[in-house]
């Protein structure tokens, strides 16, 4: 995970990060803040705080550069307790390796950010992964996994199997057990250590680690490219060795319209040599390229006890902890908790988990509460702190089976014995009909008739937050709590088509994976279908609020909810490394996933379900005449097209939902 970055000028600069599992992670949810001196009051009195409530040992830090295999030294910070060695106490070691640079990390950092774990005693080490920082050798963003032929061929996996050994040679007192960490980038770095594992290595845990960044993590999702993460992380990460941040002040809706596409966008910023954003405009399909990178492919059994954490609302990295966790439990061996996966889900942003209380998500646009559960509290000291402590220190209290899940709407902690349960819920399809209907009976003698009809027109896409929208991490920032915004702010537009069910009559739990099948054509010779699943609030709403309740006093009333949402880019339906136009006026059938949802629709809402053809500038504008390469898309190439939804007895447009047996539908 980024830490929250400070910024305060125009335009493209770098500053430096903040490191590690450190003080960034005490940044509010909400974005970033004002200004940094607002930011550096609140980082110091939550840091005071917190350093008052701590009763564990004090850790002492050192700093070494540990050589691997090829030569590279990584730089790494290594915090111990005091006086452990006195004791003789051997202890494991808890790592977490990074491209954020770890030279931020202090010793109150460490007490601070892993509370429990620092009280009961750990080696903490933090590494600069190669290139970056203070580590020798080339980054190379998402490096991926080779054949270990010779000691020039090295990855993640060398460097952490490398690193692992030096540590069990070099630090005295340790119990010859390590545990990896990390969230986000740090994430897929945990996974690394996974794979291959070094036979120390007793456990891991990837928390919204990017796993495929084509198909479903930061840079596009289904082919769609994700043009203001690709255009911000990119020149942040590749610009220099050390973490810099984009900041604008300009709207980067209007920025990225007037540059018309990546390429100009990319030209503007002097940024198109940087090596991936080479590779966004050179290869835009799911290449070679990308597919090498893609971690799931790897993961052909859990190699040691590996605990997977998302968020249903990570703006960023919702797919690799369920991709992640799919791939590994297929190949999971029953009965063997030494090679076991397990799910934790809960209803945080991205690494929302890891810090504050986790009882709200969301900003002004949009807050959602969960009847004072501190979902974040719950999981690291009941989940978390003793995954650790059992498989790194034999101590018992880690009583998860397989997955625990945070429900919302009913906002109570769940345990299933697999992800998505079987037992107890059963799939539906939700029917989108012409009139704006929502309906759970199939369409019947009505043919090729639409549910219904709009203009898409890439002059004026459909903005996926309030506007104006700032640089991902710029200054104040609504970046990290989107998801959460209530929808009302587009879901008049004429350009998108929303389909609603009578209120509810009976609290409806859609657990588990929710699929789009939507039967479409366009007037045009491409398309994206964006689809989002929503919860209507009632008038007389608790538990959410929005500046955008027009004349409700600023409370929830009416608040829309995302609780799924995705979206596909249509010249990928049959392939997404061989794009192909779309013929006009055909009626195709694309289904494509919205992921996994945990989610109680209560009595008194109602569920909606929005199809839109833009989602700007998340994703660039597909220009809906077939080109080559959108990247490149001629401002000529832009055109509104109509796209017509179909809800017909050969076309029955739905959503699959998984709901819990027993359920009340209208
Ligand atoms: N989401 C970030 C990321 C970007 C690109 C690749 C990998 C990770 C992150 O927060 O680290």
């Amino acid at each position: 995970m980024r830490g929250a970055k400070l910024s305060a000028a125009v335009g493209l600069f770098v500053v430096a990060g903040l490191g590690g599992f450190g003080f960034a992670q005490t940044m509010p949810a909400a974005g970033a803040p004002a200004s940094p001196s607002v930011a550096a009051r609140a980082q110091k009195a939550d840091v005071a705080a917190a350093l008052k409530a701590y009763t564990g040992p004090e850790y002492v830090r050192s700093e070494v550069m540990i050589p691997v295999r090829d030569g590279v030294k990584l730089h790494t910070v290594i915090f111990r307790p005091v006086g452990s060695e006195k004791h003789g106490e051997k202890l494991p070691f808890l790592m977490e390796r990074t491209p954020y640079g770890v030279d931020g990390n202090s010793k109150a950092s460490v007490e601070l950010t892993k509370q429990a774990l620092a009280t009961s005693g750990y080696i903490f080490v933090y590494q600069d992964i190669r290139g970056r920082y203070e580590s020798g050798g080339q980054f190379v963003m998402n490096r991926p996994v080779v054949e270990h032929a010779t000691k020039r061929d090295v990855d993640e996996t060398t460097d952490t199997r490398d690193t692992v050994e030096w540590l069990l040679k070099h630090v005295p007192n340790n119990n010859g057990k390590v545990g990896v960490l990390g969230v986000s980038y740090p994430g897929f770095l945990a996974m690394m250590a996974g794979i291959d594992a070094d036979p120390a290595v007793k456990a891991i845990s990837p928390q919204a680690p990017m796993t495929d960044i084509w198909v479903g993590d930061d840079f596009f999702h289904n082919g769609a490219f994700r043009e203001t993460y690709g255009f911000d992380y990119v020149q942040e990460m590749e610009a220099q060795k050390t973490d810099g941040v984009v900041s604008s002040k300009e709207d980067q809706y209007k920025f990225f319209l007037d540059h018309v596409n990546f390429a100009g966008a990319a030209a503007a910023a002097g940024m198109t040599k940087l090596p991936t954003a080479n590779m966004f405009l050179s290869e835009p399909a799911y290449t070679k390229f990308w597919q090498d990178m893609a971690v799931e492919r790897r993961l052909t059994k859990p190699e040691v006890p590996t605990l997977e954490v998302g968020g249903y609302w990570d703006q960023e990295d919702m797919w690799g902890t369920q991709a992640e966790y799919a791939a590994l439990r297929a190949n999971e061996k029953a009965n063997d908790p030494l090679h076991k996966v397990f799910l934790v889900l809960g209803p945080w942003n991205h690494g929302g988990w890891s810090h504050g209380a986790g009882d709200q998500l969301g900003g002004k646009f949009g807050t959602v509460t969960f009847d004072g559960q501190k979902t974040g509290e719950y999981y690291r000291n009941e989940l978390e702190a003793p995954f650790f402590e059992y498989y790194l220190k034999g101590k018992p209290g880690f009583g998860l089976q397989d997955t625990a899940s945070f429900r919302t709407g009913e906002n109570q902690w769940h345990r299933y014995p697999v992800w998505p349960p079987k037992e107890g819920f059963h799939a539906v399809r939700a029917y989108l009909e012409p009139g704006g209907k929502l309906s759970f009976k199939a369409p019947t003698g009505q043919y090729n008739v639409t549910a219904a009809a709009y203009v898409s027109d890439p002059a004026d896409p459909v903005p996926y937050r309030h506007r104006p929208i700032q640089s991902t991490y710029g200054e104040g920032s609504t970046w990290r709590t989107w998801l959460a915004e209530d929808q009302r702010f587009v879901s008049g537009r004429k350009d998108l088509a929303n389909f609603e069910t009578p209120v509810l009559t009976g609290d409806v739990t859609v657990t588990g994976d929710v699929g789009a099948d939507v039967f479409g054509a366009t007037t045009g010779t491409d398309a994206d279908w964006i689809v989002k699943l929503i919860d209507v609030y009632p008038q007389d709403a608790t538990g959410v609020t929005t500046e955008d309740a027009a004349g409700t006093g600023g409370g929830g009333g009416g608040y829309e909810l995302m609780v799924g949402e995705e979206i596909f880019r249509g010249r990928y339906r049959k392939s997404f490394s061989a794009p192909e136009a779309v013929k006009t006026g055909e009626v195709v059938e694309y289904k494509w996933s919205l992921h996994g949802v945990d989610h109680t629709f209560l009595k008194g809402h109602r569920m909606m379900v929005e199809v839109q053809s833009t989602w700007f500038p998340l994703y660039d504008r597909n220009p809906q005449t077939y080109v080559e390469n959108i990247m490149t898309a001629p401002a000529s190439a832009y055109e509104a097209e109509t796209v017509s939804v179909y809800g017909a007895a050969n076309y029955p447009s739905h959503l699959e939902l998984p709901v819990a047996d027993g359920a009340e539908l209208p």
